[in-house]
């Protein structure tokens, strides 16, 4: 990849899309004709509380932040159907692939891109009142069809929160990767483990690539120091659609 003049940015097709059958819409807007943008990665995703909890993490203090969660989840869209709650991640990559999908997603806010910007995806979106115990309004939930990274320190960020390497084809890899030396193990509640424990799960072997940045993370954490980022966004990606990960046990 020519890292002068091209990044990569982050699209989730969220439950409400997949609800409303948006998908070929949304992937119609971004095509590589209307936007120069290409696939880097694609998958569909059984989104985890982990994976939700990371994605959205500056929220986690704010009154939306576990409705969000359900919803990104698709316990909103897909009350009574497990089995259907899933997203669809995307990695795009091109020329300004950040703005250019922003741009094309439309305002966060689908009451407000309704307004400012009409045809833009978002404005197909909808709000939720959120309200609290004795019913009084406190909030809303915006569900708004798409994610797309705000920045191209986030579109890093989220794209390694969401793939592992080998989800991306070697020649469109944009971050380093590293090739694990060692079985890693962790357990809900308990973090990195020393070794394989019950009730443990092994999240990376030897010889699986791994971000650079994740075993970084992985050392500083084992020698007890503070790290650019918590275990769990370093294990969500690599346990993503696993079982025990879906049920909660892990
Ligand atoms: P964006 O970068 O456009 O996704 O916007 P934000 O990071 O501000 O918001 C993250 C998600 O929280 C969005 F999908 C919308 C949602 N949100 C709400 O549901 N309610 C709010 O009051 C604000 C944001």
């Amino acid at each position: 990849m020519d890292k002068q003049r091209t990044e990569q940015s982050l699209v989730l097709i969220k439950p409400d899309a997949l609800r409303n059958s948006l998908t070929g819409y949304v992937l119609s807007h971004l095509s590589e004709y209307h936007t120069g943008l290409r696939y880097a990665g694609a998958k569909i995703v059984h989104v985890s509380q982990m994976l939700a909890e990371e994605h959205y993490a500056e929220h986690r203090d704010k009154v939306f932040f576990s409705s969000l969660i359900d919803f990104i989840m698709g316990r909103i869209h897909y009350p009574d159907e497990p089995g259907g709650r899933r997203v669809i991640a995307l990695v795009y990559q091109g020329l300004d692939a950040t703005k250019k999908i922003r741009d094309i997603a439309g305002p966060t806010n689908p009451l407000v891109a309704r307004d400012s910007k009409p045809g833009c995806i978002r404005s197909l979106g909808t709000l939720a009142p959120l309200k609290d115990s004795e019913g009084n309004v406190i909030g809303e939930r915006m569900d708004n069809l798409i994610h797309a990274s705000a920045t191209v320190a986030e579109a890093e960020r989220e794209i390694k929160l969401w793939f592992a390497p080998h989800d991306i084809p070697p020649g469109m890899r944009a971050y380093p990767i590293e090739v694990s030396q060692d079985y890693y193990y962790y357990e809900r509640g308990g973090g990195l483990c020393a070794g394989r424990e019950p009730g443990s799960i092994c999240f990376l072997t030897p010889n699986a690539r791994a971000w650079k940045s994740d075993l970084e993370v992985i050392r500083l954490l084992q020698k007890g120091m503070t790290a650019r980022s918590t275990i769990e966004a370093v294990v969500a990606k690599y346990l993503i659609n696993y079982n025990e990960v879906i049920s909660g046990s892990i």
